[in-house]
């Protein structure tokens, strides 16, 4: 039995398409993700606003809000919750160089658009949380955008999200690169940073996703233990990530089991969930993997979160703290590495 409940979003089950490849797997539809979902033991689906509303730059508002609440019957039918709404702004293509941070105003003012669309349908679904992955927020042309200007229209955007509706709570999933090389708010700092300086702190918080912590250098749990340290990690999207490279969204734990021991156990230790906050697992099955495989990865790294939750639970922290009186760390260290390989 787990602590935490755990999520999901329709895009950790994908055709297997990359940069240099087209699909190798079969869509499945939203229905049959959230069935399946519920089956291997999830509790929540996060969605981006077009995964609950296709199309929705050809419908009205009212539509849109319409079309949101056909999903929420379809969630409330498999008993699962809706965690989260993150504008995808990335992907279209009015927002081509940038979305709240665009150069252009008509672009921004689109980007604000779907921001307040994202804040209906999150509503609708029953969920109080916005992400802003801020994916093209940032430059591959240094001298292309002011990294000042850009920071005050990030900052500007979020005020005018809280302002459309005073429960909304934002939660600012960093990542330093990719596909911009050059992220307006690429660590947990930079968002609280962030949040602090924005109409109302207590409605701006952290979503810390391990890759990206590893992508800008940084050690996921250590990430996860600042915004704690803030009151403000109400997300993690928990995954691995074999160094700097591009964004592999590799099932929890494969690749660094401590690193992944040490985020669950901050996590733990700190009582995330008690707020009702839900893990959630941004994984992807690998391109070669066929049709009937295309949950494993989910299965897996569920599988491994528990077994890691069932290690944190052991950790004795009367040796911890005999190691830290004798300033021993190599004898603590072994003790985890031990805890860690022993059955
Ligand atoms: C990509 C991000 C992406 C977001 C998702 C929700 O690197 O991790 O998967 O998590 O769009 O914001
Ligand atoms: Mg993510």
């Amino acid at each position: 039995m787990s602590r935490f409940k755990y999520s999901v979003g329709p895009w950790n089950v994908h055709e297997g398409a990359d940069a240099y490849g087209p699909s190798t797997r079969e869509s499945i539809t939203l229905e049959e993700k959230i069935k399946k979902f519920k089956e291997i033991g999830f509790d929540a689906v996060q969605f981006h606003d077009d995964d609950a509303v296709p199309n929705m730059n050809n419908l009205t508002e009212a539509e849109i809000i319409e079309e949101a609440k056909k999903v929420k019957a379809l969630l409330d039918k498999y008993e699962m919750k809706a965690e989260f709404v993150a504008p995808r702004l990335w992907m279209d293509s009015k927002t081509t160089d940038g979305a709240f941070t665009s150069n252009s105003d008509s672009d921004r003012e689109f980007a604000m658009w779907r921001a307040f669309r994202s804040i209906d349908i999150a509503n609708a679904l029953g969920c109080d949380k916005i992400v802003l992955w801020l994916a093209r927020e940032g430059t591959i042309c240094y001298e292309s955008k002011s990294p000042v200007e850009s920071v005050k229209k990030l900052i500007d955007a979020i005020n005018k999200m809280l302002d459309y509706d005073k429960n909304i709570k934002i939660m600012i999933e960093t990542k330093p690169n990719e596909p911009v090389d050059r992220s307006v708010c690429p660590t947990m700092g930079h968002a609280m940073a962030v949040s602090a300086a924005t109409i109302d702190p207590s409605r701006v918080g952290g979503l810390l996703e391990s890759a990206h912590a590893i992508l800008a250098g940084l050690d996921p749990a250590s990430e996860i233990g600042f915004a704690t340290s803030m009151g403000k990690i109400w997300g993690v999207h928990l995954n691995d990530q074999n160094g700097m490279k591009f964004d592999q969204d590799k099932s929890f734990g494969v690749e660094n089991l401590r690193q992944a021991f040490n985020q669950i156990k901050v996590l733990m230790e700190n009582n995330f969930g008690a707020n009702g906050e839900y893990i959630g697992l941004d994984v992807k099955v690998m391109r070669t993997e066929k049709q009937e495989g295309s949950y494993k990865h989910l299965e897996n790294s569920l599988k491994i979160a528990k077994m890691l939750e069932a290690k944190a639970e052991k950790f004795d922290y009367d040796f911890q703290k005999k190691c830290i009186k004798e300033r021993d760390y190599e004898a603590l260290e072994m003790y985890v590495m031990e805890l860690l390989m022993k059955g």
